[in-house]
């Protein structure tokens, strides 16, 4: 019995989805809310409130890069790491830069664009409540930061420049093989799609769509896989037209920041 918690939108839960369908492997998907990852009840599962949990014969594993290399090793279908020790060593660092700076690069820039409105929308004691329930202390003060000062805050322009930094590399690499760490689809691509689907629902693909051809290719590529339909056509995130609307009106900005560094 394979379970996996989630819910539509979360980077970290595509991750996994992404590589389960990659592998054609089944799996109940238990979709969940946000508040309910602030409960005891699934805090037993994940001590850190985050997506995605997966649950192997009564075994609980966390942490999204952990869960993708799993199922590549637990279960049969393609291979999904490069055979070269060279191009392991590559895909590793895709799956380390994906967990250490582009995920916290991404909520930065996600929450100040398009969730801060809505947060902002609440009254001080929820906000407070909110706030207080994001168990990592980096991740916490990072996201009081952005809804308090928005793009003002210190850590905006900085996490939009990681990110473009993270094209750049991705063109470079795509330069070498025509999948991110290989000649052929790895962990790699499953990680980083989900980073590029949420710049593309903020309408930002001039990104890589004016400078960078090999990301634009690699990205037309990776939207007519099959596992791409499965996990992103059938359910689309439910969020993206608020990140598409608010995303929109911030390019200028965007545009302005990126163009000055
Ligand atoms: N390092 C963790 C990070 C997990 C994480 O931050 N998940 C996000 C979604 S990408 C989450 O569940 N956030 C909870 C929220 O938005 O309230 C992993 O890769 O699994």
């Amino acid at each position: 019995m394979l379970e996996l918690y989630y819910f539509h939108g979360a980077t970290c839960g595509l991750k996994a989805r992404l590589a389960l369908a990659e592998k054609g492997v089944d799996y109940t998907h238990k979709v969940v809310d946000r508040p309910y990852l602030r409960t005891r009840e699934y805090k037993e599962l994940n001590p850190n409130g985050v997506v995605p949990t997966l649950l192997h014969r009564g075994t609980v594993l966390i942490e999204s890069s952990i869960i993708m290399d799993y199922v590549d090793e637990a279960f049969d279908g393609p291979e999904l790491k490069p055979d070269l020790p060279l191009n392991r060593a590559r895909m590793a660092m895709w799956l380390k830069n994906a967990d250490d700076v582009y995920l916290p690069s991404l909520g930065t820039v996600t929450y100040t664009v398009s969730m801060r409105h809505k947060i902002l929308e609440k009254s001080e004691v929820e906000r407070k409540k909110y706030l207080d329930g994001i168990p990592a202390m980096a991740a916490r003060e990072r996201r009081r930061l952005a809804l308090e000062m928005g793009f003002e805050s210190p850590n905006f322009a900085p996490a939009l420049l990681e990110l473009d930094r993270m094209l750049d590399d991705m063109e470079t690499a795509l330069g070498r093989h025509e999948w991110l760490a290989d000649a052929t689809y790895s962990l790699a691509d499953a990680a980083l799609s989900p980073f590029v689907e949420r710049l593309d629902e903020l309408s930002f693909a001039a990104m890589w769509e004016d400078s960078r051809p090999a990301v634009t290719d690699w990205w037309d590529r990776v939207k007519t896989r099959e596992s791409y339909d499965q996990v992103l056509g059938a359910t689309p995130n439910p969020e993206r037209p608020q990140h598409t609307e608010k995303g929109s009106k911030a390019w200028a900005r965007i545009n302005e920041i990126l163009t000055r560094h």
